[in-house]
């Protein structure tokens, strides 16, 4: 129920109507050929995923109930994706059996920014937290990405320390 979100946007735009020719989804298996992989592209390093491997990793995900809820913006002239956000359920035995989000692998089209895209994303990607019934919802970004995030109720929480490994 897109009405609960807490934001307000300008032009007239709401997450039911997020523009002209412009549509909330959930990422759908032929997205391969949307799109999909070349946005990603503006985020981080994909490598080479094949259709095999990504219709693989797609049914794995939906395989897990309750667990992957990735939402997509479509240009629903050309079917491309020109937007994406995924929201992760992570099961937990603390705060009464309860459950974590996280937000990841937020990205919109370069030809798109400045529309609220993103803005869109990240309110549809907190009500989901809530309506999945977790307790929080994270996210981990660059330094220079804090601000924005900070306009959409993410707090960087005193003490509190994003670490990782890679290899
Ligand atoms: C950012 C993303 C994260 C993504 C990572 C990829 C958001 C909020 N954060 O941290 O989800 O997976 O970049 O970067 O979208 P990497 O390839 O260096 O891990």
């Amino acid at each position: 129920d897109y009405t609960k979100c807490k934001g307000s946007y300008k032009g007239g735009i709401t997450p039911e109507n997020p523009g002209e020719n412009l549509k909330i989804r959930p990422l759908a298996l032929g997205d391969y050929h949307n799109g999909y992989m070349e946005l990603l592209q503006q985020l981080t390093k994909v490598g080479e995923v094949t259709k095999a491997q990504f219709e693989d990793r797609f049914s794995q995900m939906k395989a897990c109930p309750d667990t992957y809820y990735i939402i997509v913006i479509e240009n629903q002239t050309t079917g491309q994706v020109i937007g994406s956000a995924t929201l992760v359920k992570e099961q937990k035995f603390i705060h009464g059996a309860s459950a974590r989000a996280r937000v990841e692998d937020v990205v919109v089209s370069d030809l798109y920014r400045g529309k609220q895209l993103g803005k869109i994303l990240l309110d549809v990607a907190v009500l989901l937290s809530k309506a999945v019934n977790s307790y929080k919802v994270s996210l981990e970004c660059k330094d220079h990405m804090v601000e924005f995030y900070s306009q959409f109720g993410f707090i960087r929480e005193e003490g509190q320390n994003f670490m990782q490994q890679r290899w």
